[in-house]
Parts: C-alpha cells; sequence; structure tokens
C-alpha cells in the first residue's frame, strides 16, 4: 500500500485528491490548517483506508519539520508527495497591491511547499524512491492583468519542479506539474477576501474544472509505469484558452 501526503487536503483539489485516493487504496496523511475539516475527511475515509492528519500552516517551518517528524511508523514511508497547499490573496495592480496578500503567497505558495518537500526529500533519496507532485497553475505559464504577485508565485512553483526534477535525477524519484487552468473551489472565495458573489462570478458563463478532474489526471499521474513521469502538464477547461481568453455565454 503506497502512502501519500496531501497538502492542503481541507479543500478543493486536495480534499478531491484525498477522496479519489481513499477510494484507490493508498494511505493517506492529510494536511492543512483547519482541524475540524480534517477530523472530518479522516471519519469519512476510515472505511476506505488509513488516515492519519496533521495540522500545520506551510508558513511555519519549525512547525513543518515538527509535524513531518513526528509521524506514526506505518505513515512515516511516503511515496507521493502533493504539493497542493496554496492560493491567491487579492486580484490587484501591482502599484496599489497589498504588501500582506504579496507576503502571504509568497510565504505559502513558494516557500511553503519548499519547507514541505525539504522534509520529505530525505527519506525518498534514503529510499531511492518517490514522486512528488507539485500543483502549479496556468499562471505560472503566463501572466494576466493584476496577477502580478501570484503568478510570480506560480512560475516559481515551475522553477522549483524543473530544479527538482534536475537535482534529484538519478535518486529514483520522479518530479512533475499539474497546472490548472479555472478550477471550481474555494481559491476565489480567499482570493476575493469571502466575497462569494465576486467569487461565483468566475466560474459563471462556462463549464469551469472542477477538483475532481484534476485529482482524476494527478491520480492517473501516480499511476504510470515507474519508467513514465509526466514532467508538466496543462489542463484547462473547454472554454479556456488561455488566462484571459475565456468563452463565456
Ligand atoms: P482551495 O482554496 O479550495 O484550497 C486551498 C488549500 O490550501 C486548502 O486546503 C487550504 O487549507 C490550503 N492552504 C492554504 N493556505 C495554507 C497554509 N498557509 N498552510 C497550510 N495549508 C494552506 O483552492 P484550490 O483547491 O483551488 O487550490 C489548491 C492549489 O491549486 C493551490 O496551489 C492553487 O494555487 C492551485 N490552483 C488552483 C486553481 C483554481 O482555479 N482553483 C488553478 C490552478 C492552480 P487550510 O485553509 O485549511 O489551511
Ligand atoms: C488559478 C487559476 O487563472 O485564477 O491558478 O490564476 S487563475
Amino acid at each position: 500500500m503506497k502512502t501519500a501526503l496531501i497538502t492542503g487536503a481541507t479543500s478543493g483539489i486536495g480534499k478531491s485528491t484525498a477522496i479519489r485516493f481513499a477510494v484507490e487504496g493508498f494511505r493517506l496523511i492529510l494536511c492543512g490548517r483547519r482541524e475540524d475539516r480534517l477530523e472530518q475527511l479522516q471519519k469519512e475515509l476510515a472505511v476506505e483506508t488509513e488516515v492519519h492528519i496533521l495540522t500545520f500552516d506551510v508558513r511555519n517551518r519549525q512547525e513543518v519539520d515538527k509535524q513531518i517528524s513526528s509521524l506514526p511508523a506505518d505513515f512515516k514511508t511516503i511515496d507521493i508527495l502533493v504539493n497542493n497547499a496554496g492560493n491567491a490573496h487579492g486580484l490587484d495592480p501591482i502599484q496599489s497591491g497589498n504588501v500582506d496578500d504579496w507576503d502571504a503567497m509568497l510565504d505559502i505558495n513558494v516557500k511553503g511547499l519548499l519547507y514541505v518537500s525539504r522534509a520529505i526529500i530525505p527519506g525518498m533519496l534514503e529510499r531511492q524512491s518517490g514522486h512528488i507532485i507539485n500543483i502549479g497553475s496556468t499562471a505560472g505559464k503566463e501572466v494576466y492583468p493584476n496577477g502580478n504577485v501570484y503568478c510570480a508565485s506560480k512560475h516559481a512553483v515551475d522553477a522549483i519542479n524543473q530544479g527538482m526534477r534536475i537535482d534529484l535525477n538519478g535518486n529514483g524519484i520522479r518530479v512533475g506539474a499539474i497546472n490548472p487552468g479555472l478550477v471550481q473551489t474555494e481559491f476565489s472565495e480567499v482570493r476575493f477576501k469571502g466575497d462569494t458573489e465576486k467569487a461565483e462570478k468566475v466560474y459563471q458563463g462556462f463549464k469551469a474544472l472542477q477538483p475532481e478532474d484534476i485529482a482524476d489526471i494527478i491520480h492517473f499521474t501516480v499511476t504510470r509505469p515507474y519508467h513514465v513521469n509526466i514532467a508538466d502538464l496543462t489542463v484547462m477547461p473547454t472554454a479556456q484558452a488561455s488566462s484571459t481568453i475565456i468563452d463565456k455565454k
């Protein structure tokens, strides 16, 4: 039985991936800040598989290290790491952007991903096996108006994904990124700081990707034969051609 650690498992893509992995028989370590949601999900998935939960903020390096090193013996061997935790905070021109939003995006989407990876990679190196999936974005492939720092954080994920693959080459560890376009999750609610009306508008007039669609791709990625590494995959809704070209009816 393979063990997968998923960051950002309390919602959206991470939660759907947890559910899919549970059904497919993976042992799970689910991470996030909202403990109540993690406990609820652990309860729901207990009929399918063994689930261990870790509650921490990926920004807190000491906490990341402490939580990951505290894993019980049955969960210590992490075969798959899904670096998913992250969000956009705000959608403002660079000249009037909120500096706290910038800090949040760079600290969570970039540094948080690094802290978690740094804590897990040594075990993979020891075993000369493992699979790291980095959740990037189309925002890591192009820049759109007012996306500035979020796009920068996802361009960094793109670079880190490439860097990990290069540096870990020869150690039996697969590294790849999944870069989604618009996925209907709590993402826009977080970006617009709880303004649900504004958030809903983002997904109106077309069929957005659903978190289950990304979970399906992540599952496909981790179930390829060992010699196959999905290095970099971009997926958009059929109605989307780029970050700014969306066929809304
Ligand atoms: P959600 O808002 O639904 O989920 C975000 C997850 O990240 C939550 O589980 C949240 O958990 C976790 N998270 C956020 N901040 C922290 C933190 N500081 N410490 C620990 N966990 C944190 O959004 P999505 O599912 O859409 O986003 C998941 C990933 O997908 C992100 O990296 C996002 O950038 C990326 N993405 C999303 C797209 C979209 O259109 N939705 C498109 C392309 C990429 P909690 O709050 O409990 O800590
Ligand atoms: C999320 C997709 O277009 O809002 O990464 O940046 S987008």
